[in-house]
C-alpha cells in the first residue's frame, strides 16, 4: 500500500468522450500538467463499459465523433459499440495524452481546501493496492450522466439464484444459448439487446413498465465509394456531417415549442408497430399513451419483430416478486427463468459521485443539490465549488442530437477558463449565486412549453422536484454561443 501527494494543475475524472476531450484540448492549449483518473481498465467510458449484445449508437456516426477528429472509416450509418470505443482510443493515442491517464483507479473523494485553494482528491486502484492523493488546481468531472447503473427496488430481487447482471455490466461468461431469460426494462438498451437474445435464447420474458415511441432506423453500411469520398474528397465528410446536424437541429422547434408536431413521429411509430405486429392486443400493449419525445424517441427495426416472436413474452402487468428461480407478475403468473437481465437505466438526477465532491463550508454537491435539484452555471460551474468544472452537467444533455457537440462546447469554455486563471493571476474562480440562479431560472422558463414538461409521461429527465434538470431546452448552437468565452464577470475570482 502506498500513499503520496501529487501536485497537478488539472485533475480530470473519467476517460470517456468528455474526459478525453478535456485532456486533448488542454494539452493543445499548453495546459499539459493534468492527470485523467479512470476506474475502468481502458479509456472509452460508456463505449468501453457497455458491451451488451447489439450495443450501437442511436446518433448517426458522422455526427457522433469529435469535430477535430473525423473518422472516414465508420462502417455504418449508426456505429456499433466496439467501433466507437476503438475510435476514442485511437484519437487519444494520436493526441499523445494516454501517458497521463491512470486506469483502474477510482476517485474516492474530492475536497476543496480553502487554505491552499486546491482540490484534494483521494484515489485508489480498484485492486485496493495503491492509494494516491492529488492536489489539483482545477477539478474537471467527465464522469458521465449515464454511468452509474440504477437497480430496481423489487421484492425478492436479491434472492434470485441464477445469473443476473445490469445491461451496462454485461457478463460475457454466461452462456445464454437456450436459456430462459427475463429482461426488466424496455428503454434504449433493452430494445437493442432483446433482439439479440431472442435469436439464441430458449425464451425471453420482457417486463415492460412503459412503452416507448420507436421509429424505423436508417440502417445501412457505408459503401466503398462513400468511404473513399470521406477519406479523399475534401469537404465531403464535413458536408455530410453538417447535413445530419442540420436535420437533427430542425427537430428542435417541435420538441421545444410546438410539441403537437410530434404527432408525425407518433404516426411513424404506429406504422413501425403495424408493420411488425399482427396481434391487436400486443399492438395496443406497445403503443405509448403520451406525446412522442416526452421520453427519448428510440430507433429500431428489430425491436417489434423480436417482441412478436414465438419465444418472446411481453409482460405488462408489473412485477410482484422475484423468487430464487422465477418472477411472479402482478396477475399472479409465475415464470421460471435461468438468467435475469436488468436494463433499468442509470442514476441521472441523483448521481452517486455528487456525494464525493465536497465544496466550500464542507458541503457535498449531493447536499447542495438535495435542496433544489441539480443546478450549475451554464451547466458547467457551480456556486460554492471553486474551480470545479462539470462536463455534461445539469441541463446539458440532449434528446435530439449528439452529446459530443455539447462536450466540445463545454471543453472550449473550460480551456478558456484555465487560460483566464493564468492570465489574470487567479487561484480560483466561482460563479456568483446570482448568475447561477438567473441561468437556471431562464432554463426552467424555456423548459415549460417543451414536450419534456407537457408530454404527459414520467421520465428520468425529471427530478424529484418535478424539474427537468437533465436536458438543454433549445438549439445546440445557442448553447455553444453561451459558452463561447469564459465570462469572468459572472464569477468571483480569488487572487493567487
Ligand atoms: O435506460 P432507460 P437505458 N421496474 O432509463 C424501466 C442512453 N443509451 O439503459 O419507462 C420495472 O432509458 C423503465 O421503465 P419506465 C440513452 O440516452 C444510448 O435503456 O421508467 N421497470 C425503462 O423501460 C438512453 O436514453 C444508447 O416506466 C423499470 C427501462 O427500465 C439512456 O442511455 C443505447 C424499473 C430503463 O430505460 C438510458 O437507456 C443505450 C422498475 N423498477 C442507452 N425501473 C445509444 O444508442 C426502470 N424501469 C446511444
Amino acid at each position: 500500500m502506498t500513499s503520496r501527494i501529487t501536485e497537478v494543475d488539472h485533475l480530470i475524472i473519467g476517460a470517456g468522450f468528455a474526459g478525453l476531450c478535456a485532456a486533448i484540448k488542454l494539452d493543445e492549449a499548453g495546459e499539459t500538467d493534468f492527470v485523467v483518473i479512470e476506474k475502468d481498465s481502458d479509456v472509452g467510458g460508456t463505449w468501453h463499459i457497455n458491451t451488451y449484445p447489439g450495443a450501437e449508437c442511436d446518433v448517426p456516426s458522422q455526427l457522433y465523433s469529435y469535430s477535430f477528429a473525423l473518422n472516414p472509416d465508420w462502417s455504418k450509418v449508426y456505429s456499433p459499440q466496439r467501433e466507437i470505443w476503438e475510435y476514442t482510443k485511437g484519437v487519444a493515442e494520436k493526441a499523445g495524452i494516454l501517458d497521463r491517464v491512470v486506469l483502474e483507479t477510482a476517485v474516492h473523494n474530492s475536497v476543496w481546501d480553502e487554505a491552499t485553494r486546491r482540490w484534494i482528491v483521494t484515489t485508489g486502484s480498484v485492486d485496493g493496492r495503491t492509494k494516491r492523493t492529488y492536489a489539483a488546481k482545477t477539478l474537471i468531472s467527465g464522469s458521465g450522466g449515464l454511468s452509474e447503473p440504477s437497480l430496481p427496488d423489487i421484492k425478492g430481487i436479491d434472492s434470485f439464484a441464477g445469473d443476473t447482471f445490469h445491461s451496462a455490466r454485461w457478463n460475457h461468461d454466461v452462456d445464454l444459448a437456450g436459456k430462459r431469460i427475463a429482461v426488466i426494462g424496455t428503454g434504449a438498451s433493452a430494445i437493442q439487446l432483446v433482439p439479440e437474445l431472442q435469436k439464441i435464447a430458449g425464451r425471453v420474458d420482457v417486463y415492460q413498465r412503459t412503452p416507448n415511441w420507436i421509429i424505423p432506423r436508417n440502417e445501412r453500411a457505408f459503401s466503398r465509394l462513400e468511404k473513399l469520398a470521406f477519406r479523399h474528397v475534401p469537404g465531403v465528410q464535413r458536408a455530410v456531417r453538417a447535413g445530419v446536424y442540420a436535420t437533427l437541429e430542425g427537430r428542435v422547434p417541435a420538441f421545444a415549442k410546438f410539441p403537437a408536431l410530434l404527432k408525425l413521429v407518433e404516426l411513424q411509430g404506429k406504422q413501425n408497430i403495424a408493420k411488425a405486429i399482427k396481434d391487436p392486443e400486443l399492438r395496443a400493449a406497445v403503443t405509448p399513451d403520451y406525446r412522442a419525445g416526452c421520453k427519448r424517441i428510440l430507433v429500431s427495426n428489430k425491436w417489434y419483430p423480436a417482441i412478436a416472436s414465438d419465444n418472446v413474452d411481453l409482460v405488462t402487468s408489473g412485477i410482484a416478486e422475484i423468487r430464487p428461480n422465477s418472477i411472479v407478475d402482478k396477475d399472479g403468473v409465475e415464470r421460471e427463468i435461468d438468467v435475469l437481465v436488468i436494463a433499468t437505466g442509470f442514476h441521472v438526477t441523483d448521481q452517486p459521485i455528487a456525494g464525493h465532491i465536497t465544496g466550500k463550508g464542507g458541503r457535498t454537491l449531493a447536499e447542495v443539490w438535495g435542496e433544489k435539484g441539480m443546478r450549475a452555471y451554464k451547466g458547467t460551474t457551480i456556486h460554492g465549488f471553486p474551480n470545479l468544472f462539470q462536463i455534461v452537467g445539469p441541463n446539458t444533455a440532449l434528446g435530439h442530437s449528439s452529446i459530443i457537440f455539447i462536450i466540445e462546447s463545454q471543453v472550449r469554455y473550460i480551456v478558456d477558463a484555465a487560460r483566464t486563471l493564468r492570465r489574470e493571476g487567479l487561484a480560483a474562480v466561482e460563479p456568483t449565486l446570482e448568475a447561477q440562479d438567473a441561468w437556471n431560472d431562464e432554463v426552467q422558463r424555456r423548459m415549460q412549453p417543451t414536450v419534456w414538461v407537457t408530454g404527459g409521461c414520467a421520465s428520468w429527465y425529471v427530478d424529484e422536484f418535478g424539474n427537468n434538470t437533465t436536458l438543454w431546452p433549445g438549439q445546440t448552437f445557442t448553447f455553444r454561443n453561451h459558452l463561447s468565452r469564459f465570462d469572468l464577470d459572472k464569477y468571483v475570482g480569488t487572487p493567487a
